[in-house]
C-alpha cells in the first residue's frame, strides 16, 4: 500500500477560498487525496493536536489561530508521501520557502503558513487517526 501522510489546510487558506488552489499544488504533485473534510477545530482538539508544542510560546497563538476559522483535513497518499508532502509544503517560515511551494506560494507568516504536513509516518498514522475513521479513507 502506497504511504499515507495527515494534511491540513489551516484558517488563512479558507478565509481567502484558496483550497482548491493548494489541492491543485497537492495533486500536481503526484499526491491523491483519498480523504477530505472541511470542520471547525475545537480548542481541546486544537491543544491535542499540537499538544508537543504546549510548552513553547507560541502554543496559545498557534490555538488559537487553528481554531479562527474553518480548516480542511485531508489524508494524502502516494510514494514517499510524508516526506513528499514536506518537500511541496516548503519550509515553516515562508521566506524561507523554496520557489513553487505551497508555503511560498500562499502562506503570510511562521504562524499563518497555509498547511500542515505530518513530520514522520509514525505521527502520520496518529494525527490521522484523530480525524479520520477507517472507513472516511477511501485510496
Ligand atoms: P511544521 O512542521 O513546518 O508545521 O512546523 P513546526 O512543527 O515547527 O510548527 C508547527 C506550527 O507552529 C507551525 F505551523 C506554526 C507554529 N509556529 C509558530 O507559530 N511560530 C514558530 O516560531 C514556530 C512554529
Amino acid at each position: 500500500m502506497a504511504e499515507r501522510t495527515f494534511s491540513i489546510l489551516k484558517p488563512d487558506a479558507t478565509e481567502r477560498n484558496l483550497t482548491g488552489a493548494v489541492n491543485a499544488v497537492i495533486e500536481k504533485a503526484g499526491l491523491r487525496i483519498v480523504g477530505q473534510r472541511r470542520m471547525r477545530m475545537s480548542r481541546e482538539q486544537a491543544e491535542q493536536f499540537y499538544g508537543v508544542h504546549r510548552e513553547r510560546p507560541f502554543f496559545g497563538e498557534l490555538v488559537e489561530f487553528m481554531t479562527s476559522g474553518p480548516v480542511v483535513v485531508q489524508v494524502l497518499e502516494g510514494e514517499g508521501a510524508v516526506a513528499r508532502y514536506r518537500e511541496v509544503m516548503g519550509a515553516t517560515n515562508p521566506a524561507q520557502a523554496e520557489e513553487g511551494t505551497i508555503r511560498k506560494l500562499f502562506a503570510r507568516s511562521v504562524g499563518e503558513n497555509t498547511v500542515h504536513g505530518s513530520d514522520s509516518a509514525e505521527n502520520a498514522e496518529t494525527e490521522i487517526a484523530q480525524f479520520f475513521t477507517d472507513d472516511q479513507i477511501v485510496g
